[in-house]
């Protein structure tokens, strides 16, 4: 991929070593035992009562009900009805673009005529399903470990993610490296080790405060060595500077890349949705200075605002690949648009 480039590392780093040859190994790594931090929250217990599509539906549950006061009861499409409905879908976040685009579709195929939520409901769901289209597929090394960095502001839920998304792989059969590379805060390093102790997953750390880059290396040689499937980068959401994370977050691009060329293969940035607007804007600034492939939006379970998705995928122009939508372990879904719509609607 072109990250190679975006991380500033050119052809000469060529005494990078192969990356991990041979067929990944699947199958559960013992888990090293791990200090715990009795002050760590305890993390939930699976909720797996009703299936993935439940769960979606209880996480956007708020953003639902907040749609529903715009599904009329057979009254005419009139210009006070459509100023309704855009004001709610501004509301709840979907963004002055698609919320007005969206009232002039309904205007040109129902004014004047009486629009019921049964023909509202299935018109808006098509249109807002085309809006979301696009590639959210996780870009997994051809061969040999596929390396995951996961970025963002501080509290947006990286290293939660990082959790659900090591579970799921786990569950998978995948062997699976945590790095804990924010070594920023030692709380930080704490609560991926009970985390990694407890989905039974390798965890690589090093000294509190110490050189993130280092600790990279280290989860990148551990991963190698046991010859992993998935190595997944916990990282800072806050240094003295921005420049000085940014600058950071490049080093270990650099230092993975000596190591293996072509990673890492993916930049995950983690959006919180419940910071609306500022979570778009997050995006873009992260956007301009680091190479992102791809964004994390959690605690949609939080908030009447999951319209938000829209402006992101229409101002960032980046795939959105998870979702959030609950605190436990299995809360963490790869979008799928009809399925978000149907929850927001059904
Ligand atoms: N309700 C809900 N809470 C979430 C979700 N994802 C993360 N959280 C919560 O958000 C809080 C912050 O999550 P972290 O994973 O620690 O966030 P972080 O980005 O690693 O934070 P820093 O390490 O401080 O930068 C925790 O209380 C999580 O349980 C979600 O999808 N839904
Ligand atoms: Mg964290």
């Amino acid at each position: 991929m072109a990250l190679g480039k975006l991380f500033g590392r050119g052809k000469k780093d060529d005494e990078a070593k192969k990356p991990g040859e041979g067929t990944a190994t699947a199958g559960p790594p013992p888990a090293e035992s791990k200090e715990k931090a009795a002050s760590q929250p305890e993390p939930e217990p699976e909720k797996k009562k009703g299936g993935a599509f439940a769960a979606l539906r209880r996480g956007l549950s708020k953003t639902r009900d907040k749609l529903a006061a715009i599904l009329p009861i057979g009254r005419k499409l009139d210009d006070d009805l459509l100023e309704e409905i855009e004001t709610v879908l501004i509301q709840a976040d979907f963004g002055p673009i698609t919320a007005a685009d969206l009232c002039e579709q309904l205007r040109d195929a129902y004014k004047g005529k009486e629009f019921t939520s049964e023909q509202a409901i299935p018109f808006l769901k098509e249109r807002l399903t085309l809006r979301l289209d696009h590639d959210t597929s996780l870009n997994f090394a051809k061969e040999g470990i596929s390396v995951f960095m996961v970025a963002g502001v501080n509290g947006t839920g990286k290293t939660t993610s990082i959790a659900k998304l090591a579970h799921q792989f786990h569950k998978e059969g995948r062997t699976v490296v945590l790095a804990a590379a924010d070594t920023f805060r030692a709380a930080a390093v704490e609560q991926l080790a009970i985390w990694s102790e407890r989905i039974g997953v390798e965890m690589v750390r090093g000294r509190d405060g110490g050189d993130p880059a280092s600790v990279v290396f280290d989860a990148v040689e551990k991963a190698q060595e046991l010859r992993a499937d998935v190595l997944i980068i916990d990282t800072a959401g806050r240094l003295h500077t921005e420049k000085g994370l940014m600058d950071q977050l490049s080093k270990m691009g650099r230092v993975i890349q000596k190591k293996i060329p072509d990673a890492p293969h993916e930049v995950l940035q983690v959006l919180d949705a419940t910071t609306g607007q500022n979570a778009v804007q997050q995006a873009k600034e992260f956007h301009k200075a680091m190479p992102v492939t791809g964004l994390v939006l959690t605690k949609l379970d939080g908030t009447a605002r999951g319209g938000v998705i829209f402006p992101i995928l229409e101002q960032v122009g980046l795939p959105v690949k998870f979702i959030g939508v609950g605190e436990g372990i299995e809360d963490l879904q790869p979008f799928e648009p009809e399925k978000f719509v149907d929850a927001l609607f059904d």
